[in-house]
């Protein structure tokens, strides 16, 4: 084998990552292009899920299916790069509902989505095959084929998310949050796997609200005790920096949750199923949380350059995590 040739099986094992909305799939870009092809599972929220004008509407699936297609739209992060509009305006004529806007191309994934759903097909052989078409190597998993729909309360009473998030612009103060569903889905079949193998070389936690995108798959039965459970470090990345969320709702919820809006908020959140927190530098030093390591990145990314910096500094990060756990194990590192 030509020694200069990159190893066709990286030595470290595949990397997990939960992902949701536009941050996680920021980070889950980096890690796909710094990994191996095959090497990164990544676990999608479908707590957004939504039934509209008809269609199956799955957006954070298509969030990471554009993304790691490399079509995404830089813009807004959601629906496809040089989009058209004609069905929206059309729609806008007839007196449609236009609150959440539908791009032409866009419009096709939903349509064939939904016919496929209803022949009977799951969520997750449908992104696999929408997957193999758009070129994408990276395995998109959405955390269960069953039903799961996150639910805000607020003054207003409870809202279906996409009614809070779109057409009300987050702007009800929320009191709570449900995942309806939940309790009765099954997380996917290889996700558990996954978090299982004993191969598996970290399990990220990506820069997700965590509310929004990353509690609805912890609600999942046995999730959380699959990851406190699993042999490879978890990892999370924390989507506060300098008391500020990057993108979204997170912070403005935080406050309304009463919680304070800091990465060491969310690290507590996260509690007992993480067993490392990677934090932006500006917030070295404000994270004191037992039984979880903190490390310290630029976790802004604004360039595909700091998208595969920050994947590389987790992934670093994790190593080092299972080193130390294996010395104290009195394994070979
Ligand atoms: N977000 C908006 O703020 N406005 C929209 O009109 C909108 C349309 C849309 C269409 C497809 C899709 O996959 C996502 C879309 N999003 C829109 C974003 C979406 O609401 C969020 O990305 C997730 O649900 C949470 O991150």
């Amino acid at each position: 084998m030509n020694a200069s040739a990159p190893a066709l099986h990286s030595r470290d094992g595949p990397v997990l990552a939960l992902s949701g909305g536009i941050g996680g799939a920021k980070l889950a870009l980096g890690l796909s292009r710094i990994l191996p092809p095959g090497e990164l599972v990544v676990v999608a929220n479908t707590g957004d899920d939504f039934e509209h004008l008809g269609l199956s509407i799955s957006p954070d699936l298509d969030t990471l299916m554009y993304t790691l297609a490399g079509i995404d739209n830089p813009e807004t992060g959601w629906g496809l790069r040089s989009e058209t509009w004609t069905f929206m305006a059309a729609l806008r004529a007839l007196g449609g509902e236009t609150w959440f806007q539908l791009g032409d191309g866009d419009l096709a994934t939903h349509v064939e989505r939904t016919r496929r759903l209803e022949a009977g097909e799951t969520l997750s052989r449908i992104t696999d095959d929408f997957c193999r078409r758009l070129g994408v190597q990276t395995k998109i998993l959405p955390m269960s084929d069953d039903k799961v729909r996150t639910r805000v309360r607020t003054a207003a009473g409870w809202l279906a998310f996409q009614d809070y998030f779109v057409r009300r612009r987050c702007e009800p103060a929320v009191a709570e949050l449900a995942y309806e569903g939940a309790a009765a889905a099954r997380p996917h079949a290889e996700f558990l796997a996954a978090l299982a193998d004993p191969r598996l070389r970290s399990a990220v936690i990506c820069p997700s609200n965590p509310f929004l995108s990353i509690d609805p798959i912890l609600a999942l039965p046995g999730v959380r005790a699959a990851l406190t459970a699993c042999p490879a470090p978890v990892v999370a990345v924390s989507p506060i920096i300098a008391g500020r969320a990057v993108k979204g709702p997170c912070a403005k919820m935080m406050t309304e949750l009463g919680l304070p809006v800091t990465a060491a908020a969310v690290a507590t959140h996260y509690g007992d199923v993480i067993d490392g927190y990677l934090v932006d530098h500006g917030d070295a030093g404000t994270v004191a949380c037992p039984g979880v390591a903190v490390a310290t990145a630029a976790t802004l990314m604004t360039s595909l350059a700091d998208r595969e910096a920050l994947a590389r500094d987790v992934l670093a990060f994790a190593d080092s995590l299972r080193r130390s756990r294996a010395e104290a194990a009195g394994a070979p590192a």
